[in-house]
Protein backbone atom coordinates (compact mmCIF):
# COMPACT_ATOMS: atom_id res chain seq x y z
CA UNK A 1 0.00 0.00 0.00
CA UNK A 2 1.44 2.99 -1.00
CA UNK A 3 1.41 6.15 1.32
CA UNK A 4 -0.54 9.60 0.48
CA UNK A 5 2.09 12.13 0.73
CA UNK A 6 2.49 16.29 -1.06
CA UNK A 7 5.16 16.39 -3.74
CA UNK A 8 6.83 19.64 -3.77
CA UNK A 9 9.24 19.93 -6.67
CA UNK A 10 12.04 22.71 -6.23
CA UNK A 11 11.99 21.89 -2.94
CA UNK A 12 15.20 23.74 -2.11
CA UNK A 13 14.11 26.82 -3.88
CA UNK A 14 12.86 30.28 -2.15
CA UNK A 15 9.33 29.17 -2.23
CA UNK A 16 9.79 25.59 -1.36
CA UNK A 17 12.03 27.07 2.32
CA UNK A 18 8.81 28.60 3.26
CA UNK A 19 6.17 26.05 1.63
CA UNK A 20 7.96 22.79 3.85
CA UNK A 21 7.94 25.03 6.77
CA UNK A 22 3.94 26.20 6.18
CA UNK A 23 2.75 22.79 5.38
CA UNK A 24 4.66 20.89 8.31
CA UNK A 25 3.03 23.21 10.73
CA UNK A 26 -0.18 23.40 8.66
CA UNK A 27 -0.90 19.54 9.18
CA UNK A 28 0.84 16.60 9.25
CA UNK A 29 0.97 16.22 5.88
CA UNK A 30 3.73 13.95 4.17
CA UNK A 31 6.11 15.65 2.70
CA UNK A 32 8.53 14.63 -0.13
CA UNK A 33 10.76 17.26 -1.63
CA UNK A 34 12.82 16.63 -5.26
CA UNK A 35 15.42 19.06 -5.94
CA UNK A 36 18.63 19.33 -8.10
CA UNK A 37 20.34 20.51 -5.04
CA UNK A 38 20.71 18.52 -1.61
CA UNK A 39 17.55 19.75 0.36
CA UNK A 40 18.85 22.33 3.25
CA UNK A 41 19.57 20.26 6.40
CA UNK A 42 17.14 22.24 8.44
CA UNK A 43 14.05 21.02 6.42
CA UNK A 44 14.89 17.88 6.31
CA UNK A 45 13.03 16.50 9.32
CA UNK A 46 10.05 18.10 8.44
CA UNK A 47 10.40 15.98 4.99
CA UNK A 48 9.32 12.05 5.00
CA UNK A 49 12.00 11.93 1.78
CA UNK A 50 14.11 14.44 -0.10
CA UNK A 51 15.16 13.20 -3.51
CA UNK A 52 17.82 14.72 -5.75
CA UNK A 53 17.31 14.87 -9.00
CA UNK A 54 15.26 16.48 -12.40
CA UNK A 55 11.50 16.54 -12.86
CA UNK A 56 12.48 15.48 -16.44
CA UNK A 57 14.01 12.03 -15.25
CA UNK A 58 11.52 9.59 -15.88
CA UNK A 59 12.63 6.86 -14.01
CA UNK A 60 13.13 8.95 -10.69
CA UNK A 61 9.82 10.11 -10.77
CA UNK A 62 8.42 6.53 -11.80
CA UNK A 63 10.74 5.81 -8.71
CA UNK A 64 8.31 8.10 -6.44
CA UNK A 65 5.20 7.65 -7.73
CA UNK A 66 5.85 3.53 -6.84
CA UNK A 67 6.30 4.35 -3.21
CA UNK A 68 4.24 7.45 -2.78
CA UNK A 69 -0.05 7.98 -3.50
CA UNK A 70 0.57 11.25 -4.70
CA UNK A 71 -2.47 13.52 -3.34
CA UNK A 72 -1.53 17.32 -4.23
CA UNK A 73 2.12 18.65 -6.02
CA UNK A 74 3.40 21.72 -5.36
CA UNK A 75 5.29 22.58 -8.76
CA UNK A 76 7.72 25.33 -7.68
CA UNK A 77 10.72 23.88 -9.85
CA UNK A 78 11.32 26.45 -12.55
CA UNK A 79 14.68 28.43 -14.66
CA UNK A 80 13.77 32.29 -13.26
CA UNK A 81 13.19 34.82 -15.77
CA UNK A 82 16.94 36.22 -15.89
CA UNK A 83 18.56 33.12 -16.48
CA UNK A 84 15.98 31.92 -18.80
CA UNK A 85 16.93 34.68 -20.94
CA UNK A 86 20.19 33.61 -21.59
CA UNK A 87 19.21 29.93 -22.01
CA UNK A 88 15.92 30.10 -22.90
CA UNK A 89 16.00 26.72 -24.80
CA UNK A 90 16.78 25.07 -21.30
CA UNK A 91 14.23 27.43 -19.41
CA UNK A 92 11.73 25.92 -22.09
CA UNK A 93 12.29 22.08 -21.76
CA UNK A 94 12.63 22.12 -17.40
CA UNK A 95 9.28 25.30 -17.39
CA UNK A 96 7.30 23.84 -20.09
CA UNK A 97 8.38 20.00 -20.66
CA UNK A 98 9.04 19.62 -16.84
CA UNK A 99 5.73 20.79 -16.24
CA UNK A 100 3.77 18.81 -18.55
CA UNK A 101 5.59 15.24 -17.86
CA UNK A 102 4.10 16.36 -14.21
CA UNK A 103 0.73 17.00 -15.40
CA UNK A 104 0.87 13.74 -17.18
CA UNK A 105 2.16 12.21 -13.84
CA UNK A 106 -0.74 13.88 -12.00
CA UNK A 107 -3.37 12.51 -14.65
CA UNK A 108 -2.34 8.43 -13.94
CA UNK A 109 -2.24 9.38 -10.04
CA UNK A 110 -5.78 10.97 -10.40
CA UNK A 111 -7.42 7.51 -12.44
CA UNK A 112 -5.57 5.58 -9.98
CA UNK A 113 -6.80 7.18 -6.42
CA UNK A 114 -10.55 7.60 -8.81
CA UNK A 115 -9.37 11.38 -7.11
CA UNK A 116 -7.87 14.58 -9.00
CA UNK A 117 -4.69 15.55 -7.87
CA UNK A 118 -4.16 18.51 -6.46
CA UNK A 119 -1.41 20.82 -8.66
CA UNK A 120 -0.69 23.82 -7.25
CA UNK A 121 1.34 25.78 -9.83
CA UNK A 122 3.38 29.49 -9.54
CA UNK A 123 2.83 31.80 -12.33
CA UNK A 124 4.42 35.06 -12.27
CA UNK A 125 3.59 38.58 -13.24
CA UNK A 126 6.10 37.91 -15.65
CA UNK A 127 3.22 37.00 -18.19
CA UNK A 128 2.50 40.54 -18.65
CA UNK A 129 3.93 42.55 -21.20
CA UNK A 130 2.49 45.73 -20.61
CA UNK A 131 3.59 48.05 -23.86
CA UNK A 132 4.42 51.28 -22.54
CA UNK A 133 5.02 53.21 -19.10
CA UNK A 134 2.17 55.20 -19.38
CA UNK A 135 -0.27 51.41 -19.87
CA UNK A 136 2.14 50.66 -16.90
CA UNK A 137 1.24 53.00 -14.62
CA UNK A 138 -2.48 52.60 -15.53
CA UNK A 139 -3.72 51.15 -12.66
CA UNK A 140 -4.00 47.30 -11.26
CA UNK A 141 -4.30 44.80 -14.19
CA UNK A 142 -6.39 41.85 -14.32
CA UNK A 143 -5.39 38.28 -15.05
CA UNK A 144 -6.61 38.38 -18.67
CA UNK A 145 -5.14 41.91 -19.30
CA UNK A 146 -2.09 42.46 -21.24
CA UNK A 147 -0.61 39.01 -21.43
CA UNK A 148 1.97 39.19 -23.86
CA UNK A 149 5.16 38.35 -22.18
CA UNK A 150 8.43 39.34 -24.00
CA UNK A 151 10.61 37.00 -21.76
CA UNK A 152 11.19 33.08 -22.09
CA UNK A 153 10.27 32.91 -18.33
CA UNK A 154 6.98 34.86 -18.97
CA UNK A 155 6.42 32.45 -22.34
CA UNK A 156 6.68 29.34 -20.64
CA UNK A 157 4.62 30.46 -17.40
CA UNK A 158 1.69 31.37 -19.58
CA UNK A 159 1.75 28.61 -21.72
CA UNK A 160 1.85 25.87 -18.84
CA UNK A 161 -1.40 28.46 -17.01
CA UNK A 162 -2.98 27.04 -20.22
CA UNK A 163 -1.86 23.79 -20.02
CA UNK A 164 -3.12 23.16 -16.46
CA UNK A 165 -6.45 24.54 -17.49
CA UNK A 166 -6.96 22.07 -20.63
CA UNK A 167 -5.46 19.15 -18.31
CA UNK A 168 -8.22 20.13 -15.28
CA UNK A 169 -11.18 21.04 -17.88
CA UNK A 170 -11.07 19.67 -21.50
CA UNK A 171 -8.40 16.61 -21.30
CA UNK A 172 -8.80 14.51 -24.52
CA UNK A 173 -12.47 16.63 -25.30
CA UNK A 174 -12.94 14.84 -28.40
CA UNK A 175 -12.22 11.31 -27.65
CA UNK A 176 -14.84 8.49 -27.23
CA UNK A 177 -14.61 7.81 -23.91
CA UNK A 178 -13.33 11.40 -21.72
CA UNK A 179 -11.13 10.55 -18.52
CA UNK A 180 -13.46 10.57 -15.55
CA UNK A 181 -10.69 11.92 -13.24
CA UNK A 182 -8.30 14.83 -14.27
CA UNK A 183 -5.82 17.80 -12.49
CA UNK A 184 -7.41 19.86 -10.07
CA UNK A 185 -4.70 22.65 -11.31
CA UNK A 186 -5.05 25.61 -9.52
CA UNK A 187 -2.03 28.77 -10.39
CA UNK A 188 -1.36 31.94 -8.13
CA UNK A 189 0.49 34.76 -10.36
CA UNK A 190 3.35 36.01 -7.83
CA UNK A 191 4.67 39.18 -7.96
CA UNK A 192 8.30 39.82 -6.82
CA UNK A 193 9.00 37.97 -4.22
CA UNK A 194 11.67 38.81 -1.11
CA UNK A 195 12.52 36.02 1.35
CA UNK A 196 14.29 36.70 4.91
CA UNK A 197 15.32 33.02 5.05
CA UNK A 198 16.98 32.57 1.65
CA UNK A 199 19.09 34.31 -1.68
CA UNK A 200 17.50 35.74 -4.71
CA UNK A 201 18.37 32.88 -7.30
CA UNK A 202 18.16 34.69 -10.47
CA UNK A 203 14.93 36.84 -10.78
CA UNK A 204 14.47 39.85 -12.73
CA UNK A 205 12.69 41.25 -9.69
CA UNK A 206 15.27 40.55 -7.51
CA UNK A 207 17.04 43.56 -7.07
CA UNK A 208 14.54 44.07 -3.98
CA UNK A 209 15.95 41.20 -2.00
CA UNK A 210 19.54 41.38 -3.35
CA UNK A 211 19.04 45.55 -2.03
CA UNK A 212 18.39 44.23 1.66
CA UNK A 213 20.76 41.58 1.63
CA UNK A 214 23.18 43.79 0.79
CA UNK A 215 22.55 46.47 2.86
CA UNK A 216 22.30 44.08 5.89
CA UNK A 217 25.98 43.28 4.80
CA UNK A 218 26.52 46.54 4.83
CA UNK A 219 27.81 45.91 1.01
CA UNK A 220 27.74 48.29 -2.00
CA UNK A 221 24.69 47.51 -4.52
CA UNK A 222 24.34 48.86 -7.76
CA UNK A 223 20.79 48.51 -8.47
CA UNK A 224 19.99 47.64 -12.26
CA UNK A 225 16.32 49.53 -12.16
CA UNK A 226 15.69 52.92 -12.19
CA UNK A 227 15.12 54.82 -9.25
CA UNK A 228 11.44 55.35 -10.39
CA UNK A 229 10.95 51.29 -10.96
CA UNK A 230 7.47 49.76 -9.66
CA UNK A 231 6.36 46.54 -9.31
CA UNK A 232 4.40 44.81 -6.98
CA UNK A 233 5.91 42.43 -4.21
CA UNK A 234 5.10 40.00 -1.74
CA UNK A 235 7.24 39.15 1.44
CA UNK A 236 7.37 35.27 1.37
CA UNK A 237 5.24 34.36 4.54
CA UNK A 238 2.46 36.00 2.64
CA UNK A 239 3.51 34.31 -0.69
CA UNK A 240 2.90 30.89 1.55
CA UNK A 241 0.17 32.22 3.46
CA UNK A 242 -1.39 32.60 -0.17
CA UNK A 243 -0.23 29.32 -1.36
CA UNK A 244 -1.83 27.15 0.89
CA UNK A 245 -4.97 29.06 1.15
CA UNK A 246 -5.73 28.44 -2.54
CA UNK A 247 -5.01 24.95 -2.10
CA UNK A 248 -7.14 24.73 1.04
CA UNK A 249 -10.20 26.76 -0.89
CA UNK A 250 -13.26 24.00 -1.69
CA UNK A 251 -12.96 23.89 -5.55
CA UNK A 252 -17.15 25.08 -6.12
CA UNK A 253 -15.29 28.32 -4.62
CA UNK A 254 -12.99 28.79 -7.23
CA UNK A 255 -14.33 30.53 -10.27
CA UNK A 256 -11.15 30.73 -12.34
CA UNK A 257 -7.67 28.37 -12.41
CA UNK A 258 -5.35 31.22 -12.54
CA UNK A 259 -5.67 33.83 -9.72
CA UNK A 260 -3.76 37.26 -9.32
CA UNK A 261 -1.94 38.06 -6.12
CA UNK A 262 -0.61 41.02 -4.75
CA UNK A 263 0.48 42.52 -1.47
CA UNK A 264 2.31 46.06 -1.99
CA UNK A 265 4.00 48.34 -4.92
CA UNK A 266 7.09 50.13 -4.08
CA UNK A 267 9.27 52.38 -6.57
CA UNK A 268 13.07 50.70 -6.25
CA UNK A 269 13.70 54.28 -4.40
CA UNK A 270 11.40 53.70 -2.02
CA UNK A 271 12.96 50.33 -1.34
CA UNK A 272 16.59 51.91 -0.98
CA UNK A 273 14.79 54.47 1.66
CA UNK A 274 13.55 51.79 3.89
CA UNK A 275 17.10 49.97 3.58
CA UNK A 276 19.32 52.65 4.22
CA UNK A 277 17.08 53.65 7.56
CA UNK A 278 17.28 50.16 8.56
CA UNK A 279 20.86 49.07 7.53
CA UNK A 280 23.05 52.69 7.80
CA UNK A 281 25.82 51.15 6.64
CA UNK A 282 23.96 50.53 3.20
CA UNK A 283 25.40 52.40 0.08
CA UNK A 284 23.00 51.64 -2.31
CA UNK A 285 23.37 53.22 -6.23
CA UNK A 286 21.06 53.11 -9.30
CA UNK A 287 22.88 51.99 -12.75
CA UNK A 288 19.92 50.70 -14.96
CA UNK A 289 20.99 47.60 -17.27
CA UNK A 290 18.73 48.51 -20.45
CA UNK A 291 17.89 45.08 -21.17
CA UNK A 292 17.36 43.98 -18.02
CA UNK A 293 15.08 47.54 -17.56
CA UNK A 294 13.29 47.05 -20.66
CA UNK A 295 12.00 43.77 -19.14
CA UNK A 296 10.81 45.39 -16.13
CA UNK A 297 9.00 47.84 -17.74
CA UNK A 298 6.75 45.38 -19.20
CA UNK A 299 5.51 43.90 -15.79
CA UNK A 300 2.44 45.73 -13.83
CA UNK A 301 2.62 48.34 -11.50
CA UNK A 302 -0.25 46.63 -9.70
CA UNK A 303 -2.74 43.53 -10.24
CA UNK A 304 -5.91 43.34 -9.54
CA UNK A 305 -6.50 40.19 -7.34
CA UNK A 306 -10.17 41.03 -6.51
CA UNK A 307 -11.11 37.52 -7.71
CA UNK A 308 -8.42 35.93 -5.15
CA UNK A 309 -10.32 38.10 -2.52
CA UNK A 310 -13.77 36.58 -3.26
CA UNK A 311 -13.19 33.69 -4.24
CA UNK A 312 -11.34 32.37 -1.24
CA UNK A 313 -10.45 35.34 1.20
CA UNK A 314 -6.65 36.08 0.29
CA UNK A 315 -5.86 39.09 1.84
CA UNK A 316 -1.98 39.91 2.76
CA UNK A 317 -0.91 39.91 6.56
CA UNK A 318 2.49 42.51 5.66
CA UNK A 319 2.34 45.57 3.49
CA UNK A 320 4.63 47.86 1.98
CA UNK A 321 5.93 48.75 6.03
CA UNK A 322 5.38 46.07 8.06
CA UNK A 323 6.86 43.55 5.04
CA UNK A 324 10.27 45.71 6.63
CA UNK A 325 9.68 46.30 10.13
CA UNK A 326 8.15 43.65 11.56
CA UNK A 327 9.61 40.17 8.85
CA UNK A 328 12.54 41.38 6.75
CA UNK A 329 14.80 43.86 8.78
CA UNK A 330 14.52 41.72 11.87
CA UNK A 331 14.74 38.46 10.09
CA UNK A 332 17.92 39.32 8.12
CA UNK A 333 19.66 40.89 10.80
CA UNK A 334 19.48 37.78 12.94
CA UNK A 335 20.72 35.71 9.87
CA UNK A 336 24.00 38.11 9.18
CA UNK A 337 23.82 38.59 13.58
CA UNK A 338 23.87 34.63 13.52
CA UNK A 339 26.04 33.52 10.19
CA UNK A 340 28.17 36.73 9.53
CA UNK A 341 28.38 36.54 5.38
CA UNK A 342 31.36 35.00 3.86
CA UNK A 343 33.37 36.39 0.93
CA UNK A 344 30.82 34.79 -1.80
CA UNK A 345 27.97 36.54 0.09
CA UNK A 346 26.41 33.60 1.27
C1 LIG B 1 11.68 36.61 -11.56
N1 LIG B 1 11.25 36.49 -9.18
O1 LIG B 1 12.21 37.70 -11.36
C2 LIG B 1 10.73 36.11 -10.48
C3 LIG B 1 9.34 36.68 -10.68
C4 LIG B 1 8.09 38.76 -11.09
C5 LIG B 1 9.25 37.94 -11.49
O2 LIG B 1 8.54 35.71 -11.24
O3 LIG B 1 11.89 35.92 -12.53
Amino acid sequence: MRESAVLITGANGEVGHGLIRGLSAKNSATIIALDLESLDEKLRPLCAASYVGSILDAQLMERIVSRYQLLEIFHLAALLSTRAEFTPERAHLVNVEGTHALLQLALRQGSWMAKPVKFLFPSSIAVYGLPDLETKRGGRVKEWEWTKPITMYGCNKLYCEQLGRYYADNYRQLAAERAKVTVDFRCLRYPGLISAETLPQGGTSDYAPEMIHAGARAEPYDCFVREDTTIPFMAMPDAIGALLAMADAPPERLTRRVYNVTSFSLTAGEIRDRVVSAFPGARIDFRPDGKRQKIVDTWPEDVNDDAAREDWRWTPRLDGDTAFGDYLVPEISKRYAARPPTPTGD
